[in-house]
């Protein structure tokens, strides 16, 4: 890729491109189906392109009273909701006002056609430099359901770069259009006080020996209280927070689209004297089933209907920590997350109820309790069915698998993770799918490619944990089938696998101590990765990539302003895997853009 288009020139000329193809984009249709993420998504016959303009900045803010500094889009946490329609096209066009590179993924969305979207640096893309606009435009076509994106350079996502993703089903093929009366949003997350660049260096030193930054607080939709006497470092500004409120309607149906876009943390959630009837995991309708809780890991999402059929008075939500997965540090963290759900005409009184799980008393480990020990486990796999029917994919052609491990590295006496004895380090400017253009190309070993070759083959992933904690896996580009999960060490032929219509989702759970077996079909040419959803586990390298159908992949290309990201290469001061360390930055100034030309005719756009 390099010196295809090696001067600023040139360059501008790829922007003029850029935005002549955007353009085409935005009128494709009639001008009036150009929405941004301010306009109500109604359904229309036919699909639309839906255009977001975000920008990413460095500010501060306070989402739980506590001041930090944070990286936004569009100056808001969580950051701007993307909702559509099944069908519609998605165009974001991000601009980096960051000092330091990014680069967004869309988690949970497949990116058939566009795997250069997929947003992972050294696999699908070069980093967005500081300073650079860089579009991202995919289909829909092929998903429903609760999603979110979020930033997938370094440790940016932990910093404040996330937010919610909904592809609502077309009415003619919802099957729960009649189901509930209203939808809201639920974004459950850990929060830390500190920066990510700060936790890092000290999670990346010997002096950690392993254990994993402890959140300070978790956040529902942004928000929480924080007790400021607890503050650390005790010179960081602290005012009171508020808890995130939502209002329902006496005897309505409430669809609550929850997302767990937590760094590290598992929650239990629940509403006090509310059933919840689970209808969603990742993105999968579900056979209806009722739970009182609902344990949630990081990545995952499940929508839950809530009728508001309770006497008319305040109620807690409640976000319960996982903390028997969470390191075995003293901490302050109040190991519950409260909301509140008002009911009109209830006032604004503070929730008396009462939880299903007594909580710890103080000064006492609240591990033992119930709620923090569920929370590590995801809802019993056998419990879970889609509604519309798949039967396990065979005959299984690509058995892999991956053992998950940590170990002290002797060199430098800092633990790192493991996937077969792989330490994963990303090579974030010599992308995976830049590398495959080149047919005989030679991986480096600590990139950790697997192929496969053969359309159609369907491939299991046998992830073996059997020496460690929970760690939620994520696979891009797949919605994958889970056939298996449980502890001890999985025996083919032995352990019994869910055949019958087995739960399909992106992340799931392995368990501590155990294992987690999953399928797809190799039907998506693309690079995809397959990690740890800890975004602590990330970077010390619990990460491996997929290159699926590569023949296929070098067959399409990669369009020119793709390629373009990887001419300038890393920024001064860059430094891989310990937090961005940023310089000020001394770009060459380019010429002024010429104005876009006045779009033409658009050509006919894929996808549709
Ligand atoms: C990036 O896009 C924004 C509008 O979204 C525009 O104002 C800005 O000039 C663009 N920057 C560059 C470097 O093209
Ligand atoms: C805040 O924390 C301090 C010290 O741990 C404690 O004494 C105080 O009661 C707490 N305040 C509230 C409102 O919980
Ligand atoms: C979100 O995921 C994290 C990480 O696995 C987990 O600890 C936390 O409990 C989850 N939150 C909820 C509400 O389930
Ligand atoms: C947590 O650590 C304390 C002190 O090191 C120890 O006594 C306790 O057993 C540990 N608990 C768990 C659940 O590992
Ligand atoms: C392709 O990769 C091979 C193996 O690493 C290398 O020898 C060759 O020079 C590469 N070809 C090009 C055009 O870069
Ligand atoms: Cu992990």
């Amino acid at each position: 890729m390099k010196g295809i288009l090696s001067s600023w020139y040139c360059r501008s000329i790829a922007t003029v491109l850029l935005w002549f193809c955007l353009y085409s984009t935005l009128y494709s249709s009639n001008p009036s189906s150009v929405f941004t993420d301010a306009a109500p998504p109604e359904f229309t016959s036919t699909p639309r392109n839906r255009i977001f303009f975000w920008k990413v900045t460095s500010t501060t803010i306070a989402p739980d009273g506590v001041t930090r500094s944070a990286i936004l889009v569009n100056e808001k946490y969580p950051g701007p909701k993307i909702e559509v329609n099944r069908g519609d096209y998605i165009t974001v066009v991000v601009e980096n006002a960051l000092d330091v590179p990014t680069a967004i993924h869309w988690h949970g969305l497949t990116m058939k056609g566009d795997p250069w979207y997929d947003g992972v640096p050294g696999m699908n893309q070069c980093p967005i430099p500081p300073g650079a606009n860089f579009t991202y435009a995919f289909g829909t076509d092929d998903i429903v359901g609760t999603h979110w994106w979020h930033a997938h350079f370094e440790n940016q996502y932990i910093d404040g770069v996330v937010g919610a993703i909904i592809i609502r089903d077309r009415p003619e093929t919802d099957p729960f259009l009649h189901a509930y009366d209203e939808e809201r949003t639920v974004i459950l997350s850990d929060w830390y006080h500190q920066p990510t660049g700060t936790q890092l260096a000290h999670y990346l030193s010997p002096e950690s020996r392993g254990m994993e930054p402890v959140p300070n607080n978790g956040l529902i939709n942004g928000k929480h209280t924080f007790n400021c006497s607890n503050v650390q470092p005790t010179d960081l500004p602290c005012v009171e927070g508020e808890r995130a409120v939502i209002h329902f309607v006496p005897n309505r149906r409430y669809r609550l689209r929850i997302i767990n876009a937590s760094a590290a943390a598992a929650f239990l959630f629940s509403i006090d004297n509310h059933l919840l009837e689970v209808i969603e995991a990742d993105g999968t309708d579900l056979n209806p089933i009722m739970v009182e809780s609902l344990p949630i890991n990081a990545g995952q999402r499940y929508s839950v209907i809530v009728t508001s059929n309770q006497e008319v008075q305040n109620y807690w939500m409640r976000a319960e920590f996982g903390m028997a997965c969470l390191p075995n540090t003293t901490t302050n963290l109040d190991p519950i997350v409260l909301g509140e759900i008002r009911y009109q005409g209830a006032g604004k009184a503070a929730p008396t109820s009462v939880g299903r799980f007594v909580p710890p008393k103080d000064g006492e480990p609240p591990r033992d309790n119930p709620a923090f020990v569920e929370a590590c486990k995801d809802l019993d796999l056998f419990s879970l069915h889609p509604l519309k029917p798949q039967p396990i994919l065979e005959p299984l052609t690509n058995p892999f698998l991956v053992r998950i491990s940590f170990k002290t590295d002797k060199t430098d006496q800092i633990m790192r993770g493991y996937l077969n004895d792989i330490t994963y380090s990303a090579d974030a400017w010599n992308p995976t799918i830049v590398q495959n253009l080149n047919s005989s190309v030679v991986y480096g070993v600590n990139q950790h490619v697997l192929k496969i070759q053969k359309r159609d083959a369907i491939v299991q992933i046998i992830l073996d944990n059997s020496r460690g904690g929970e760690h939620p896996f994520h696979l891009h580009g797949h919605t994958f089938q889970v056939i298996a999960q449980g502890e001890g060490v999985y025996e083919e032929g032995k352990t019994p696998i869910n055949t019958i219509n087995p739960l399909r989702r992106d992340t799931a759970t392995v368990p501590r101590n155990g294992f987690t077996v999953i399928r797809f079909k190799a039907d998506n040419p693309g690079v995809w990765a397959l990690h740890c959803h800890i975004e602590w586990h990330v970077t010390t390298g619990l990460v491996m990539q997929f290159i699926e159908l590569p023949d296929e992949l070098r067959a399409m290309g990669i369009p020119k302003h793709v390629g373009n990201l990887c001419e300038t290469g890393p920024p001064v001061g860059f430094k891989e895997h310990t937090g961005f360390v940023p310089k000020a930055l001394t770009p060459p100034t380019p010429p002024t853009p010429p104005t876009p030309p006045t779009p033409p005719t658009p050509p006919p756009k894929k996808g549709h």
